[in-house]
């Protein structure tokens, strides 16, 4: 999944994409680097970061939602707020991604209602206050017992459970430590049988680890996204695609030795649909009842 974000002010590339023309071309080449998905948003969702109008976030990312699914691509938008989504889907987009997992009330029907892709992601209060002091008693299990409850509150609405991925929220909300136990225990999240999406590029904790600004933070994001695989994710949101995605050709080559040629992946990527992908991914990999972290990983990863 490519990072496409149509803002002023996101950690990494605030401003850089605010242009629809600049947003369209950027797209195009992270889904010619492999991105199977592009994930766009128009609201950061960084600590601290400053709420935006609907109609704000709307006039950001349908024209971009547009140029992209007019080319082909698979498109995800990044929201909280349903009125936006409903945009979103309206101009192509086929994954709802709620890093507010459904708070919206309007949200969970919008999503049942339009059979799309909806991913759950957790996070702690509020972008403005999720780093203020972070405290769980166990990090996973309390991520896994607010996303199993999402879940509830997704399929009581309708939304078909084919179309839940999981997302344990890496920095939404926690510490450097939180957030390298919820990866060291991924595994625990994928045994709740839904595809599971990690979105660890570039992030600050990265850069606490190694002392390295945003732009300089490729190897951590590759070697987080690497642990992720091996433990069960099969959705990579990254900035980076196509180094992410040779990291985990090999990675997932070495875990399952049934990686594809360059060629057939590439094609793979561009025709079937992350249902498909996350299924195939899902059906190739029986974690939670395998102990050993090191076997049975996805087959085809989603850079998606
Ligand atoms: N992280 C950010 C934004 N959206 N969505 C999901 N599902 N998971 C994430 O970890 C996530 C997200 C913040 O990163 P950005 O500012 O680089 O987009």
């Amino acid at each position: 999944m490519g990072i496409v974000n149509v803002t002023p002010d996101s950690f990494s590339d605030g401003g850089r994409w605010l242009d629809p023309a600049a947003a369209i071309a950027h797209g195009l080449r992270l889904a010619a680097d492999g991105a199977a998905i592009l994930d766009v948003g128009g609201e950061s969702t960084r600590p601290g970061a400053a709420a935006v109008s609907a109609d704000e976030e709307r006039r950001r990312v349908v024209p971009v939602i547009q140029g992209l699914t007019q080319a082909g691509v698979r498109v995800s938008v990044d929201t909280m707020k349903a009125v936006v989504a409903e945009a979103a889907l309206d101009a192509g987009a086929t994954l709802v991604n709620d890093v507010a997992a459904l708070r919206d009330p309007d949200m969970a029907a919008l999503v049942a209602d339009r059979g799309c892709e909806v991913c759950l992601v957790h996070m702690r209060g509020e972008p403005r206050t999720m780093q203020d002091d972070p405290h769980y008693d166990d990090v996973v299990d309390d991520v896994r017992a607010f996303l199993t409850a999402r879940v509830e509150v997704a399929l009581a609405a309708g939304v078909a459970r084919e179309r839940i991925v999981l997302d344990p929220g890496i920095g939404f909300g926690k510490t450097v430590d939180h957030n390298l136990e919820l990866l060291d225990r991924l595994d625990e999240l994928a045994a709740l049988g839904f595809p599971v999406l990690v979105g660890t590029s570039r992030k600050s904790f990265l850069g606490k680890i190694v002392g390295r600004d945003t732009d300089d933070r490729l190897p951590g994001t590759i070697a987080t996204n690497v642990l992720a695989l091996a433990r069960g994710a099969s959705i990579f949101r990254v900035h980076d695609v196509a180094p992410v995605r040779d990291a985990l050709a090999v990675a997932a080559a070495t875990l399952a030795r049934t990686w594809t040629t360059p060629a057939e992946t590439m094609t793979t990527s561009r025709t079937t649909t992350s249902t498909t992908a996350t299924r195939t991914s899902r059906t190739a990999d029986p974690r939670p009842s395998s102990p050993s972290r090191s076997s049975g990983s996805p087959s085809t990863p989603t850079t998606g």
